[in-house]
């Protein structure tokens, strides 16, 4: 059977999405985001990476646990399976050209359904490979990352890498094959691994210690055929403390880097943080990105936000200017995330039913991720912040207090260094000095 592709303009009359600054009233225009403006030596578009998630922008359906789907998608109605991806392609590169984001991500199965059978799945995903290649070339859109889905099939119900019957582990290689050869032909700058069924319900029936090293077993496996091949790019582990799982063994920045260095593959993996992922672990944003980007980990962002009021992934749009100013300044600090970009894993409310939605909940996040970035400028540039902070840390600059950060102190030379200055004078820490001053930079 043959498929039409190109055919049909699913966001009619809504054109390119511009820029017209701060004063515009134009609902569909951004204020901010503008993609050509130079910012500390590169322009937002290069800082900002923005990527556009296939599965939420393209296939989420506004399902809860209480009610099916409420968004009804024209692209979404063809019978063939090969016919419906060629249309959400279609549908999908029209939105992100509209929008003006230069990269996507996906999973296998947000491109074509899933298939139980791994040839018949793999041969699905080279279908939609070839449909994507075309349309990068001809839109100039780039993909970001790929990655497979290891956690909606029933089959992974106890784990996919995880999982306590070696045949399921198979499977869950046969998928990841797919999708790494995907996205290598596809030149993605990365691949994500996000373990949603990577960890235990119960410790009564898991065996933690194999888990985990089964899990980090598939990880060099995915490696070392990934280089054989030719993969180019970085890979990212996405961290994420529960949901679906209770536990999941990547629980946050710190225990994957942890998990990394155990394992010994740190050098061939950065971080992909997301900020309700931190918010579910007890953290801030900004505390995630600051442990990452201490271990030079830090390399991509799921951009979304939680809600303060209840303990799930909402995946809402980004709307808290404070909480990514000061995230945007570690990544400014550290020269640009390390190979990654910023992709919306984020959704429409399930009553947010036009078309224009899903427009302003971009243009929405865009802005404010840019606000902050400008706001992150301000910040170093105005200096005082750096200043005070290190001014905090000033007495391991000189004297014994740089002996003791250069290893040359031992416990009886601390004794008697403390009975030499007698107590210490009280040094404030300034923080609502410091939050003022971020108030005045917003
Ligand atoms: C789930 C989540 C995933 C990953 C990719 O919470 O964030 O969508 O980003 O598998
Ligand atoms: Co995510």
């Amino acid at each position: 059977m043959s498929v039409i592709i190109g055919q049909k303009e699913y966001f009619k009359g809504i054109g390119q999405i511009k820029f017209e600054g701060a004063e515009s009233d134009n609902p569909l225009a951004f204020r901010y985001y503008d993609e050509n403006r130079i910012v500390a030596g590169k322009s937002m578009k290069e800082h900002l990476r923005f990527a556009i998630a296939y599965w939420h922008s393209f296939c989420g359906d506004g399902a809860d646990p209480f009610g099916p789907g409420t968004h009804h998608y024209p692209w979404d109605v063809a019978s063939d399976a090969r016919q419906r991806a060629a249309d959400k392609a279609d549908a999908a590169f029209e939105f992100i050209t509209k929008i003006g984001a230069p990269y996507y991500c996906f999973h296998d199965v947000d491109a074509i359904d899933g298939h139980n059978d791994p040839k018949e799945f793999g041969d699905r995903v080279k279908f939609i490979t070839d449909i994507f290649a075309k349309k990068q070339a001809e839109s100039g859109v780039k993909l970001l990352w790929g990655t497979a889905n290891l956690f909606s099939n029933e089959r992974y119900m106890n784990g996919a890498s995880t999982n306590p019957n070696f045949e399921v582990v198979a499977h869950a290689g046969a998928q990841l094959k797919g999708a790494i050869d995907a996205t290598i032909t596809l030149g993605g700058e990365g691949y994500v691994f996000w373990g949603g069924r990577e960890g235990y319900m119960s410790l009564l029936n898991t065996n933690m210690k194999l888990e985990r090293e089964n899990f980090a077993r598939m990880l060099h496996t995915c490696v070392e055929y990934a280089r054989r091949n030719g993969f180019k790019g970085k890979f990212f582990i996405e961290p994420k403390p529960c949901e679906p799982t209770k536990h999941q063994y990547d629980y946050d920045a710190a225990t994957v880097i942890g998990f990394l260095r155990e394992f010994d593959l740190l050098s061939e993996f950065g971080l992909n943080l997301e900020v309700n992922h931190a918010t579910l672990a007890g953290h801030t944003f900004a505390h995630e990105c600051q442990v990452a980007s201490d271990a030079g980990m830090l390399a991509s962002i799921d951009a979304n936000r939680g809600d303060n009021q209840n303990g799930w992934d909402t995946d809402q749009f980004p709307t808290d200017v404070y909480e990514w100013a000061e995230a945007m300044a570690i990544i400014l600090k550290q020269g640009g995330l390390a190979g990654g970009g910023i992709n919306f894993d984020a959704k429409r409310r399930r009553n947010s039913t036009d078309m224009q939605d899903l427009f302003y909940a971009h243009i929405g996040g865009m802005d404010t991720i840019a606000r902050a970035l400008l706001i992150a400028e301000k910040m170093a540039k105005h200096g005082e912040m750096d200043r005070l902070k290190a001014e905090r840390y000033a007495s391991f600059n000189s004297g014994k207090g740089a002996d003791y950060t250069a290893g040359k102190l031992k416990l009886e030379d601390l004794y008697k260094i403390a009975v030499e200055v007698g107590e210490p004078a009280q040094i404030s820490g300034k923080q609502e000095y410091l939050e003022n001053l971020l108030g005045r930079f917003v």
